[in-house]
């Protein structure tokens, strides 16, 4: 099984890409299913195959534990984590070929805990892995910003130990303006060291350059795809970057 999941904060439109995203590929004739495993979310964009809900009640752990919501997310992943395998014998009965997984809304309580790497190992276990990184556009109007996202990313993706795209959600909110400086910034830091410059506010030049280096100038992350899961724009450039991944995973496994 080739197994996709988006990744990215809150609200950057991880379900409605996987919505989006298994709407095209049932429509080019892919043999894939939806697996929610959000336990907390209260309504999906798309009708999953897989429902971590049936496995974990997060409204039971808020009352029996008596949590606030970052308490109750910890404790239900971990309850997530405990139910992976079933998860993945449900999995395995479907037999497709192609999973695409939606995370948790609150990525942090989920990639630096254990249950995150926990998780993502079991499903990457006998099957082909990839993780599409989402940049909402809303939270990288300034250079500094956008460095602060991608540095969000790699984290994730290194905590993971996951291969993983960037893609940029969102494209019908993301004026051309804004579009194409982001694309200047991608395909030449320079652009990306002048606008840092003449944000006067940030703490250390020449780290900030070193860290845009770091993570633009690495040649897996540089294809930055700007995709609409409102108007589907570039959705099929979602996949091809999944595909990029899947297949380079292929090699080393
Ligand atoms: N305009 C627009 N809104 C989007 C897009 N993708 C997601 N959203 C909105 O952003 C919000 C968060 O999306 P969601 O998929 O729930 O984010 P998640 O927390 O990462 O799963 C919702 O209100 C969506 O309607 C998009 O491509 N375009
Ligand atoms: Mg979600």
């Amino acid at each position: 099984m080739n197994i996709g999941y988006f990744l990215g904060p809150a609200g950057s439109g991880k379900s409605h890409a996987t919505a989006a995203l298994y709407d095209w590929m049932n429509r080019v004739e892919l043999d894939v299913i939806t697996v929610n495993l959000d336990p907390a979310v209260i309504r999906l964009p798309y009708a999953p195959a897989i429902d971590i809900r049936q496995y974990v009640d997060y409204e039971d752990i808020v009352d029996r534990f008596e949590l606030g919501p970052n308490g109750a997310i910890i404790a239900a992943m971990d309850q997530v984590a405990l139910n992976i395998d079933e998860v993945i014998e449900e999995l395995k009965n479907y037999g497709a070929d192609y999973v695409l997984v939606d995370l948790p809304g609150q990525m942090e309580a989920f990639a630096f805990r254990g249950s995150g790497p926990l998780i993502i190992s079991s499903l990457a276990q006998d099957n082909i892995a990839a993780g599409a990184f989402l940049i909402d556009p809303i939270l990288c109007n300034t250079a500094s910003s956008f460095i602060s996202i991608l540095l969000f990313g790699v984290s994730i993706s290194y905590r993971l130990h996951t291969g993983m795209a960037f893609v940029i959600s969102k494209g019908d909110l993301l004026k051309e303006n804004r579009l194409i400086r982001m694309q200047e910034w991608v395909e030449n830091p320079e652009f990306l060291m002048e606008d840092l410059r003449l944000e006067k506010n940030i703490l250390n030049a020449d780290l900030s350059q070193r860290i845009a280096q770091l993570v633009i100038e690495n040649e897996h992350l540089s294809e930055f795809p700007v995709i609409s899961s409102e108007t589907h724009q570039n959705i099929d450039l979602a996949f091809a970057e999944f595909q990029r991944i899947w297949n380079s995973e292929d090699m080393f496994s």
